[in-house]
């Protein structure tokens, strides 16, 4: 794979070859089990193995990632849910900004923390834009953010938000039901995102069947996040 990794992502997506993440959350994964899923993922054929959660503890990623390392060459990406998660094993970083949100916490002040840690990295930092759309539960991640999702239906909404990310810079726009949702980002918005900006568009949250997968690839998805159904039959998509 060539790097940097931004430059991968965005040729895949000017070439319409669709990309797989999966997410594995350092709190729900145990050190012992990483040799086994690593071989899992890579069955999948997976571009990316992303790492992160709303819960994981202080120092956990760290070694979690270095294990992950020991056993893949499938590149690591942080999905961090706050600053304490960021660690030099990884290959790169999703530099979120919460964009759906009106909490300055997620919005400036967790990224001006990474700051100290971020000077003397080797991570490679990717400004991402992170657009919460109602997926039906009350995620962890509405939780620890404490923000309001965009509704289903307010695709005009998402849509504004989507390009005035990219006004503002940033290189990636995720669109997030959140993990475990009971409803996927519906297509129709996923498509209409996907037809106003000029950036690449990653989508994830509740997907869970290989037709979720294909629907959201089709209707403009460059690269689709897959935590839970992974989790849960780690076979799915095999
Ligand atoms: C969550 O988008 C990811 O941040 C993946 O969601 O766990 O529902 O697949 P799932």
């Amino acid at each position: 794979m060539t790097k940097p990794l931004l430059r991968y992502i965005q040729n895949a997506s000017k070439k319409g070859k669709k990309l797989l993440s999966i997410l594995v959350d350092p709190d729900k994964t145990k050190i012992e089990e990483i040799q086994i899923i690593s071989k899992k993922i890579e069955k999948l054929n997976a571009n990316f193995i992303f790492v992160g959660g709303s819960f994981v503890k202080n120092g956990t990623t760290d070694l979690f990632v270095k294990t992950l390392k020991m056993y893949t060459k499938i590149p690591v990406i942080l999905f961090p849910g706050d600053f304490s998660q960021l660690t030099n094993n990884a290959d790169a970083l999703l530099f979120l900004s919460l964009l759906s949100g009106r909490n300055p916490e997620y919005l400036i002040e967790q990224q001006i923390k990474s700051v100290p840690f971020l000077r003397n990295s080797t991570l490679e930092i990717i400004p991402t834009g992170y657009i919460l759309i109602d997926g039906g539960t009350n995620s962890s991640v509405l939780k620890i953010s404490k923000t309001t999702p965009i509704p289903q239906e307010n695709i005009q909404l998402a849509t504004a938000t989507a390009i005035a990310g990219m006004y503002k810079g940033k290189q990636l726009i995720y669109l997030e039901a959140g993990s475990g949702a009971k409803n996927p980002v519906n297509f129709q918005l996923i498509s209409e995102v996907k037809k106003n900006i000029t950036i690449p568009l990653i989508v994830g949250g509740g997907i869970r069947t290989k037709e979720q997968l294909s629907n959201a690839y089709k209707n403009g998805a460059d690269m689709v996040v897959i935590g839970t159904a992974f989790e849960n039959n780690i076979d799915f998509l095999i």
